[in-house]
C-alpha cells in the first residue's frame, strides 16, 4: 500500500530517511543541467556580442572569411593566412610553427606593382591591407607582424611572401572580398543593365 501512495504522490518516499527520493534528486538534476545550459548560452551571448562589436571592414565582408585559412610554399616555408586571425611560418623540416602575428586592423597602402598575364598582382593604386601584429618574438629583433596587402582576384589565394627586414613580412594577396563595384552597384540600381 505505501508504494502504491508513494507512486502516486499521495506519500512521501521518505523510506530511507536522510536520503531524498528519487524524484527531487531527478528534479535537482535536471534543474543543474537547464542551469548549465543557461550559463553556456549567456556565455555564448556575450562572445556574439563582443564580436559584433568589431571591425571586419566594408559591408562587414570579411566576417564571412573569418576563420578560413589560405597557405603557400615558399622556399624551405609553408606560409599560412588565417583571415582575421594569425599569420603563420611552417618549417618543410618540421618543428614549431612560428607565430608571424594575429590581426590588429584594416590599413591603407599605395601600390605600383606588376600584375602577371594571369591576373595575379598587387597592380597600381590605394590598396586595403590588413596588420596582423605581436607575432613570435625574434631574436635581436622585433616582434614578428606580417602586412598583409589585398587586391581583387576571382579566389583566395597567398600570391608572395616576402621577408622586407627581419621578421617584418609582406604578403600579397588575391581576394574577391576586394573586388569594387559591389556596393556602387547596389547603389545605383541594376546600373550594368543599362
Ligand atoms: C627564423 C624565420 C626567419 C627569421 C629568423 C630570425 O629562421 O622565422 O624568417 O628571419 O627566424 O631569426
Amino acid at each position: 500500500l505505501r508504494i502504491m501512495l508513494v507512486e502516486n504522490g499521495i506519500l512521501a518516499d521518505n523510506a530511507n530517511s536522510g536520503s531524498e527520493s528519487k524524484a527531487v534528486t531527478d528534479a535537482r538534476a535536471a534543474y543543474q543541467s537547464a542551469n548549465d545550459e543557461v550559463s553556456t548560452k549567456s556565455s555564448s551571448l556575450g562572445d556574439l556580442r563582443n564580436d559584433l562589436t568589431k571591425d571586419y571592414g566594408t559591408d562587414d565582408i570579411f566576417r564571412a572569411l573569418k576563420d578560413k585559412c589560405i597557405s603557400k610554399d615558399s622556399g624551405e616555408y609553408e606560409y599560412e593566412l588565417c583571415w582575421m586571425g594569425s599569420t603563420k611560418q611552417k618549417s618543410k623540416k618540421g618543428g614549431a610553427h612560428t607565430g608571424m602575428g594575429n590581426f590588429v586592423r584594416f590599413d591603407k597602402m599605395t601600390v605600383d606593382e606588376e600584375v602577371s598575364a594571369d591576373g595575379k598582382g598587387l597592380g597600381k593604386g590605394e590598396r586595403l591591407v590588413l596588420r596582423y601584429e605581436n607575432g613570435q618574438n625574434c631574436w635581436n629583433g622585433p616582434n614578428r607582424q606580417t602586412t598583409v596587402v589585398l587586391a581583387c582576384a576571382e579566389t583566395d589565394e597567398i600570391w608572395k611572401i616576402v621577408e622586407e627586414e627581419k621578421c617584418l613580412y609582406k604578403m600579397d594577396v588575391g581576394t574577391p572580398a576586394v573586388c569594387e563595384g559591389r556596393t556602387e552597384e547596389k547603389k545605383a540600381g541594376g546600373k550594368d543593365e543599362l
